[in-house]
């Protein structure tokens, strides 16, 4: 799917939903929706999903505004409360279903914390705002020199947090254990972001085994389809192409998504 057109006719309000009723406001290839909408589809969790085009400014519309402030996805309704940020509501989400994702004792539960930070702080800021949006979205694009500057800047920071990730994960099939969490939900949002530009994982190897796990979840393909709809108007528009890399030990760009059996 290719995202729309920008345009500046905003949709109205949603109908109310009944009480109860659990509507995830999202956009489909957005980094921070993704993981709540895999973990999800995965574990049976209902939700009333109301897309939010984000290439249409739909966020900035006045209900919306209203609902968040911020005007920012994913934005979780469950009758009169009204939940921002990914990491909170998928947390919200695992205890309300009582999901092992979210394991109750006290210390697996702050590893699966711990992972969420990281995420949400280091490879959020340097790998995601640093090397990928700064490419493919306008409003993080410095002019000029400043650009690349920025991007120099980033890499080296980037290559470092995925190498701490792929000390973190080691040989374990999933980032906390022997067992999928929401930690593995939420960083395999943020870490497929590179995809947009063609980054290549293959250097860190537990990152790079780890993801295609994730990428081998039943409902993974159908829940990314408008990502990489995404993905391949960034291409088109030469956006991920460029020489970065050469720096950072091997990491660098590919072109195309890896396949299937490429995966395995
Ligand atoms: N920390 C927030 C980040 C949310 C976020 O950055 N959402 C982006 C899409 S990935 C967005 O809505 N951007 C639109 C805007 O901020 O104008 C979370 O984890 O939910």
């Amino acid at each position: 799917m290719t995202p729309p057109a920008p345009s500046r006719i905003i949709s109205p309000p949603p109908p109310r939903k009944a009480p109860g009723t659990l509507r995830l406001h999202y956009d489909p290839a957005s980094t921070t929706c993704r993981p709540i909408i895999l973990f999800a589809s995965e574990a049976g969790i209902p939700l009333d999903y109301n897309l939010i085009d984000l290439f249409s400014d739909e966020n900035r519309s006045d209900w919306y505004t209203r609902l968040t402030p911020n005007q920012a996805v994913p934005l979780l309704e469950h009758g009169d409360f009204v939940l921002t940020e990914s990491s909170a509501i998928l947390k919200y989400l695992a205890d309300l279903f009582d999901s092992p994702a979210y394991p109750k004792e006290l210390k697996a539960r702050a590893r699966v914390n711990e992972a969420m930070d990281f995420f949400n702080t280091y490879l959020m800021r340097d790998y995601v705002y640093g090397l990928v949006y700064a490419r493919v979205l306008a409003h993080y694009r410095l002019p000029g020199p400043a650009q690349q500057q920025a991007i120099a800047l980033h890499e080296p920071r980037a290559a470092r947090r995925l190498r701490a990730l792929d000390t973190m994960i080691g040989p374990k099939p999933f980032i906390c254990g022997d067992q999928i969490t929401l930690a593995d939900y939420f960083g395999s949002g943020v870490v497929t972001a590179g995809e947009l530009i063609g980054f290549d994982l293959r250097p860190w190897s537990n990152v790079w085994r780890w993801l295609n796990t994730m990428k081998s979840l039943s409902t993974w393909d159908e829940v990314h389809a408008g990502f990489y709809g995404w993905r391949s108007a960034v291409e088109a528009q030469g956006l991920g192409v460029n020489t970065f890399g050469k720096n950072t030990g091997g990491t660098g760009l590919k072109n195309k998504e890896p396949t299937k059996k490429e995966r395995a």
